[in-house]
């Protein structure tokens, strides 16, 4: 059912600031930035690997405001690792499947993700203490 580790989201204070990092640092390149004003960030994939399955980004989540799912966790915990994305190459079955086995669905229908993917959330509580994040992008299933 997953196909890839397609992004590892990492939520930050200043996303000009860690781009710069992940860029000097490692060398990585900047393949979008993003506002998401339905999930409430401002954000930016970086692409580590790509291969016949995908690309494999770090995804930097910088929030829009206190009061988004972002916003809260750097309240609580700080910067960090937010959530982890994996590829899919058929979110509906895959959110039909995995809502069947009991994990809650925080999305029962996809919405719009980073670079015209669909994605859709899994409950952290029922994933071991891991948001989860499903991601079938526009060229996932060819
Ligand atoms: C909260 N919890 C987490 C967590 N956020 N656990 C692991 N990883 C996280 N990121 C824990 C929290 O500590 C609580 O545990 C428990 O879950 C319930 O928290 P809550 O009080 O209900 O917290 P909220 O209101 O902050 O909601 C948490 C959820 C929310 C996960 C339900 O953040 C959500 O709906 N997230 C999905 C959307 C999202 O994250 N969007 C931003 C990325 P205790 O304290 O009770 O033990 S957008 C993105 O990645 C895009 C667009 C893309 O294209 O990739
Ligand atoms: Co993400």
């Amino acid at each position: 059912m997953l196909t890839r580790i397609d992004h590892v989201g990492i939520a930050c204070r200043n996303l000009a600031e860690k781009i710069a990092f992940y860029e000097s640092v490692f060398g990585l390149r900047l393949v979008s930035t993003e506002i998401n004003e339905q999930q409430g960030v401002r954000e930016a994939m970086l692409q580590v690997s790509a291969s016949a399955a995908g690309m494999s980004c770090v995804q930097l989540l910088e929030p829009l405001g206190p009061d988004t799912p972002v916003g809260k966790f750097l309240a609580r915990r700080g910067e960090g690792i937010h959530h982890v994305g994996y590829g899919v190459t058929d979110i509906a079955a895959a959110l039909a499947s995995i809502g069947a086995g009991g994990v809650r669905l925080l999305d029962t229908r996809p919405r719009h993700g980073s670079m015209g993917a669909s994605v859709a959330f899994l409950h952290p509580k029922d994933a071991g203490g891991v948001l989860i994040e499903l991601v079938q992008t526009p060229s996932d299933g060819d």
